[in-house]
């Protein structure tokens, strides 16, 4: 388990936090030289200016910093508030991409390998009264096959090193979220775990409230008006709700969920009640039958990269709304927080994705994995049993952080990976078994599979509750011929109902290339006209199976991605530009998604 909370920092009476964003100090660091040199203590010796959050590669141009692999180093410092005599302080990243050493006044206080999920340091023996307090980070974005995601790196003539990733979007660099310096009791609350289950009209919600002392905790329910609808005393116990109101899809209605540990901490958070079933080959939530529809996403867009911005998120879901989607997949990577709580006050479902993705030896892993081409033995070897321990702490740290968002309702355990041989298997089964037990509302498991994870030759799908595939019939393969195109889905889509009959299917990925400015009559492939032709098509062939019951196209937004001959100023499948302006097809799917 992990040694500290990984609760989203808040304000209260009880316990502060405080964002460090702004400008940092911010150095490249080529030849490793920083950590001999003692950076972390003395600090930066040659820094610029860095926004946090931000990717460092959007914000450069020139090619080297853009493409910078490597070690590089934020630092910045802080006071300590007023009121911190006699209380715990931790400074709390939402991420740092890849990996990371936090160092605090020269001291080491955190090492995070991934960089998707949250870093926590306690810097309570090592950060001074009076101040300003260095705080110095380490940051390395060297991709391996052992790392989450996985890839290589090359080194070019010049000697310059530079990422090769197994996967289809730019491996942005930085501390891409908030920065916080929260302050507790030394008593304080650690985590907080809410399920539910439904009793007529009435609700329980059964909880659990884990702290590191002795004192009595107290928990409380609200409405959105504010009044106390349940309350209750114990670490463990239920709170019954008379008359619920149940968290819906598109209707979302947030209760808070207040812990109380005698006076020294006080947490509060929004919960949603709803259930989540998998019941005749279809999604129930709430008690009520749902078709998925909406993307695959990426924390991506001009000038941030994967930096988070409010106002990006606020806009991409006022584009969600207007195109009628109901649900999204984190593809490929657990987001910043604030999407799931921006997505559980709309209501909005989301698949939460670990970041194991490019687990296939492939540096164009989308041609390859489109055409069912490839097998790289990629689950055997030496770096298996580390992948497998990343793979594992990655499944643990999204599922504390995330587990008591109602939006989320399933765990997508992995994209893509080669899944044809009987290693994938014996490598996946405890990674899935874990995510099991780990989550005590029991949502259902999935993973992506690509083209060569066919029905009579993957050894994963067995393991999942629901199957999600990624297909790209009339682009990678018969693209620009629309009939063998289908022809070839229908009989790949025949061939699942004999093998995983009883079991929801949903697409997480399909979707052409379409370049704005481009219009051609006939349809032919890269134009506004032949995406429509295409989603068309798949549409068809959704309906055709009852037990298909999603459609998540490929991709929300055009998005950045490493240079290649495939890719226009990278990956053009947004159905939304980057500037998150809609396509021609956008059209398309707003009508057919509006009844559907
Ligand atoms: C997408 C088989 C396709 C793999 N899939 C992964 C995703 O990350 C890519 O962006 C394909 C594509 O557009 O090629």
């Amino acid at each position: 388990m992990i040694p500290y909370s990984l609760l989203y920092p808040i304000t209260n009476t009880r316990r502060s936090a405080v964002r460090l964003d702004g400008l940092w100090r911010f150095q490249f660091d080529p030849e490793s030289r920083g950590m001999g040199e003692k950076w972390q203590e003395h600090g930066l010796p040659d820094s610029i200016s860095m926004a946090v959050p931000g990717s460092f590669s959007e914000v450069f141009t020139e090619t080297e910093k853009r493409d910078y692999c490597g070690d590089f180093w934020y630092e910045t410092e802080f006071y300590l508030p007023s009121d911190h005599a006699g209380k715990k302080q931790y400074i709390r990243f939402g991420s740092v991409t890849n990996r990371c050493r936090v160092y605090c006044n020269g001291v080491l206080v955190a090492e995070h390998e991934g960089g998707f999920l949250p870093v926590v340091a306690d810097v309570t023996d090592v950060a001074a009264a009076d101040g300003p307090n260095r705080l110095v980070v380490w940051v390395n974005n060297e991709l391996n096959e052992t790392s989450m995601p996985c890839g290589a790196v090359k080194t070019t003539r010049t000697g310059r090193k530079i990422n090769a990733p197994y996967f289809d979007f730019f491996n942005f660099g930085g501390i891409h979220r908030s920065v916080w310096l929260v302050q507790t009791n030394p008593e304080a609350i650690q985590d907080y775990t809410v399920d539910y289950e439904l009793d007529g009209e009435d609700a329980l919600v059964h909880y659990q409230v884990v702290t590191n002392g002795e004192s009595p905790v107290a928990v409380a329910l609200r409405d959105t008006k504010g009044q106390i609808v349940a309350q209750a005393e114990g670490k463990e116990g239920t709170l019954k709700v008379e008359k619920a109101h149940l968290w819906k899809v598109r209707n979302a209605y947030l209760y808070t969920f207040t812990a109380t540990v005698g006076t020294v901490d006080e947490y509060s958070a929004k919960i949603g009640i709803r259930t989540v079933e998998i019941k005749d080959n279809q999604f129930w939530i709430s008690g009520e039958k749902v078709y998925l529809k909406g993307f695959g996403k990426h924390e991506d867009c001009d000038m941030l990269g994967k930096g988070f911005n409010y106002a990006v998120a606020k806009r991409d879901y006022e584009c969600l709304k207007w195109i009628h989607a109901n649900c999204f997949r984190t593809s490929h990577y657990p987001y910043a927080e604030e999407w799931y709580q921006m997505a559980d006050e709309e209501g909005f479902l989301i698949i939460d994705e670990v970041p194991a993705v490019g687990l296939m030896r492939s540096f164009t892993n989308y041609l390859a994995a489109g055409t069912g081409s490839s097998y790289t033995g990629f689950f055997r070897g030496d770096h298996v049993e580390k992948l497998q321990k990343h793979h594992l702490q990655a499944v643990e740290e999204m599922i504390i952080r995330d587990k008591n968002h109602p939006s989320v309702f399933a765990w997508s355990i992995f994209n893509e990976a080669e899944t044809t041989s009987p290693f994938a298997h014996d490598y996946f089964a405890p990674v899935f078994a874990r995510a099991r037990e780990l989550d005590i509302q029991h949502r259902p498991l999935t993973g992506a599979l690509e083209k060569s994870s066919g029905p009579d030759c993957c050894q994963v799908y067995p393991l999942m509750d629901f199957v999600c595939l990624n297909r790209y019939y009339g682009w990678y393969i018969h693209g620009g011929v629309m009939e063998d195109a289908e022809a070839e889905f229908l009989e790949e889509m025949d061939q699942w109902a004999i093998h995983y009959p009883g079991h929801p299917f949903i697409f997480t990925e399909y979707g052409t290339d379409t370049l704005p400015e481009m219009h051609r009559l006939p349809a032919s492939m890269w134009s506004q006209e032949y995406q429509d032709e295409y989603m068309e098509m798949y549409a068809k062939v959704f309906d055709r199976y009852p037990w298909v019951v999603g459609e998540l196209a490929w991709n929300f937004a055009d998005f950045q991605t490493g240079q290649g001959i495939m890719r226009v100023g990278g990956n053009r499948k947004g159905v939304f530009t980057r500037e998150r302006q809609p396509k021609q097809t956008a059209h398309l799917l707003r009508r057919r998604w509006e009844t559907k």
